[in-house]
C-alpha cells in the first residue's frame, strides 16, 4: 500500500517535472529577436516593423519572436548599427543618415538631388546597384537585409518661410550625422549642426537649432509642428532606410531561417514604401491643418546649383563611378 504510493507520487512527480521541462523547451524555442529604429510606433518603420514580425513569425512558425524597440529606446541610429556589430540589437530599420561612416559606399546614396522621383529610387534600389550596395554590408560586419524608404527630404525652421537657398542663409538647422549632408547644407549657408535623431526634437524645442530636414513621414511621426512653424517642401535629398541584421545572429542561421529573415525584411520595406507614398499625399494636409506654413512652390534650380560643390567634394574622395552607374541606369 506503502508503495504504490510512494510510485504514484513519484510517477506524478515525474509527469510533473517532464511538463515543466517541456515548456521550458518550448519557451527556449522560440528565440527573441530585438529590432529597433528611431521613431514612434506610429510611423511608418512601425508599419515596417510590424511586417517584419508577422512575416518572420509566420514563415518560422514560432521559431523567433520579434520585440520592436521604437522611439530610439535602444538609442540613436549611429548607436543602433554600432549594437547590430557587438551583437546587442539583431534587426535596425535605420536611414543612410549615419551607415556611410561604416559603410561609405552608402555615401553615394545621399548625395542631393541625386533622385528625381520615388519611382526611380526605388527602381535603382531595387535594381542590380542597390543589391550589391546591400550586399556591401557585408564587408562592413553588417548584414544587407532589404532597401526600405524614409522619403525625401524637406525643410522646416522656426525662423522664416524659405523659398531660397538665400532665405535659409544663416539658419541653424540640424542635420544627419553625415558628411555628405553637412558639406551640403554648408554650401547653401546654412549651419549644419549634426545631431543625433533622439535629440533633435528638445534641441528644436530650446532654440538649440532653428531647424532640421526630414520627410514628411517623419514630421508627422515626430509632432515637428509643436516646435517648429516653417516647411519648405525643398525634397533636397532622397532618404533610404536600410532592414539591417546583425552578423551575430544571422551567420548562425541556416540558410532556410536566414531566407525568413530576408523574406521578413522585404516585406518590412514595402509595407514601409505604401506607408510613405499614403503620408506623402495626406501628410502635409495635416501639417497645415497643424498650424505649420506650407511653401510648396519651390524652385529647386537655385537649391541644385548652390549644393553643386558637395558632388565635387564627394567624386574626389570616392570617385565617380558608382554616380555614372546610377546616372546611367534605366530607372
Ligand atoms: O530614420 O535622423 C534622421 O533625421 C532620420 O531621418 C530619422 O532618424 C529616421
Amino acid at each position: 500500500m506503502k508503495d504504490k504510493f510512494v510510485r504514484r507520487t513519484l510517477a506524478l512527480a515525474i509527469a510533473g517535472a517532464t511538463a515543466m521541462a517541456m515548456t521550458t523547451l518550448n519557451a527556449q524555442a522560440a528565440q527573441n529577436v530585438t529590432l529597433g529604429h528611431t521613431l514612434s510606433d506610429s510611423s511608418h518603420y512601425s508599419v515596417g516593423a510590424d511586417a517584419f514580425k508577422e512575416t518572420l513569425q509566420k514563415l518560422s512558425d514560432g521559431e523567433f519572436k520579434v520585440t520592436e524597440h521604437p522611439s530610439g529606446a535602444l538609442g540613436g541610429e549611429r548607436a543602433m548599427i554600432e549594437g547590430l556589430q557587438i551583437g546587442t540589437v539583431d534587426v535596425v530599420i535605420t536611414s543612410s543618415g549615419p551607415l556611410g561612416n561604416f559603410v561609405p559606399e552608402s555615401y553615394v546614396l545621399d548625395l542631393p538631388f541625386l533622385f528625381e522621383d520615388y519611382e526611380q529610387a526605388r527602381c535603382v534600389l531595387d535594381g542590380e546597384i542597390g543589391q550589391e550596395l546591400l550586399a556591401k554590408m557585408g564587408d562592413h560586419n553588417l548584414v544587407g537585409l532589404a532597401w526600405s524608404e524614409n522619403g525625401f527630404r524637406h525643410m522646416t525652421n522656426s525662423q522664416r518661410a524659405v523659398k531660397t537657398p538665400g532665405d535659409a542663409e544663416g539658419l541653424k538647422v540640424r542635420t544627419m550625422e553625415n558628411k555628405v549632408h553637412m558639406e551640403a547644407f554648408e554650401q547653401m549657408g546654412v549651419h549644419p549642426t549634426p545631431m543625433a535623431f533622439p535629440e533633435v526634437f528638445t534641441a528644436l524645442q530650446q532654440g538649440t537649432v532653428d531647424g532640421q530636414e526630414n520627410p514628411i513621414t517623419v514630421i508627422v511621426a515626430t509632432k515637428f509642428w509643436e516646435v517648429q512653424d516653417h516647411l519648405s517642401l525643398t525634397g533636397h535629398v532622397y532618404s533610404p532606410a536600410i532592414v539591417l541584421g546583425s552578423p551575430i545572429l544571422l551567420d548562425g542561421l541556416s540558410e532556410e531561417q536566414r531566407g525568413w529573415f530576408e523574406q521578413a525584411a522585404e516585406a518590412s520595406a514595402e509595407a514601409t514604401r505604401e506607408e510613405v507614398s499614403r503620408l506623402e499625399k495626406e501628410g502635409v494636409d495635416m501639417l497645415r491643418e497643424k498650424g505649420m506654413t506650407v511653401e510648396t512652390d519651390i524652385d529647386k534650380a537655385p537649391f541644385q546649383e548652390a549644393v553643386k560643390p558637395a558632388y565635387k567634394i564627394y567624386t574626389d574622395q570616392y570617385g565617380d563611378e558608382m554616380l555614372k552607374r546610377i546616372r546611367a541606369s534605366d530607372c
